[in-house]
């Protein structure tokens, strides 16, 4: 394992102004979401708020020599706490990228967190926000595999304009995490080039 954001990180002076990536790790509860955080080991430190019915962590990454280059995790359960949305919306502004988190050995949850998926990716605020869905808990007898997970969160019904990639991983052995996250990495790599590229042509 390793330092996977470290790894994938750009160097600060081929990318200037991608220093600070903000990425959100969502999912129902029980996903395996605060697992995925330990299992990457990149904690600066790690924040946890654990109201009832709330839950919110947020891993600081260093991205490169200096402290100013850092880039945030940030894990939201979602589903079942319709009251409390509004809280954490406003911690999901401004978001490079979201990673949704499922546990795929669990096929009766499938269609409620299809519903958040779709929920939260169609959200104004994260238009063309491109999407890392996890297919976790891989190492288990029966898990459905990436395919069959993007199929029945109808991933591919997600906006046009959001790029996605469905990755099978286990935060168990960790396999599958880091190219997870580096599809993910280029997937925001990409949008900002063409947003760039659009700013250009106006
Ligand atoms: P959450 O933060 O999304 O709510 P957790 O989920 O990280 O707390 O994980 C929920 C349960 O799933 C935990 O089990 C955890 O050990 C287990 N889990 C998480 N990821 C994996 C995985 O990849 N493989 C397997 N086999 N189990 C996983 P407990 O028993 O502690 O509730
Ligand atoms: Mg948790």
């Amino acid at each position: 394992m390793g330092n996977h954001l470290t790894e994938m990180a750009p160097n600060p002076s081929f990318l200037p102004g991608f220093q600070s990536l903000h990425v959100v790790v969502i999912g129902l509860d029980c996903a395996g979401k605060t697992s995925l955080l330990y299992r990457l080991k990149l904690k600066e430190f790690v924040e946890t708020i654990p109201t009832k019915g709330f839950n919110m962590e947020r891993i600081k990454v260093a991205t490169g020599s200096s402290k100013a280059h850092s880039s945030t995790l940030q894990v939201w359960d979602v589903g079942g706490q319709e009251k409390l949305r509004p809280l954490w919306k406003s911690y999901t502004r401004r978001t490079d990228g979201l990673v949704f988190v499922v546990d795929a050995a669990e096929p009766e949850r499938m269609e409620e967190a299809k519903v958040e998926l779709h929920r939260i990716s169609r959200s104004p605020e994260n238009q063309g926000v491109p999407v890392l869905v996890l297919a976790n808990k891989q190492d288990l007898d029966g898990a459905m595999s990436a395919l069959e997970v993007e199929k029945l969160l109808a991933v591919h019904e997600l906006s046009s304009s959001t790029q996605h990639h469905t990755q099978g991983c286990s935060a168990l052995d960790g396999q599958g995490l880091q190219p997870g996250l580096e599809k993910l990495y280029h997937m925001i790599l990409k949008r900002r080039k063409m947003t760039r590229h659009s700013k250009k042509t106006r």
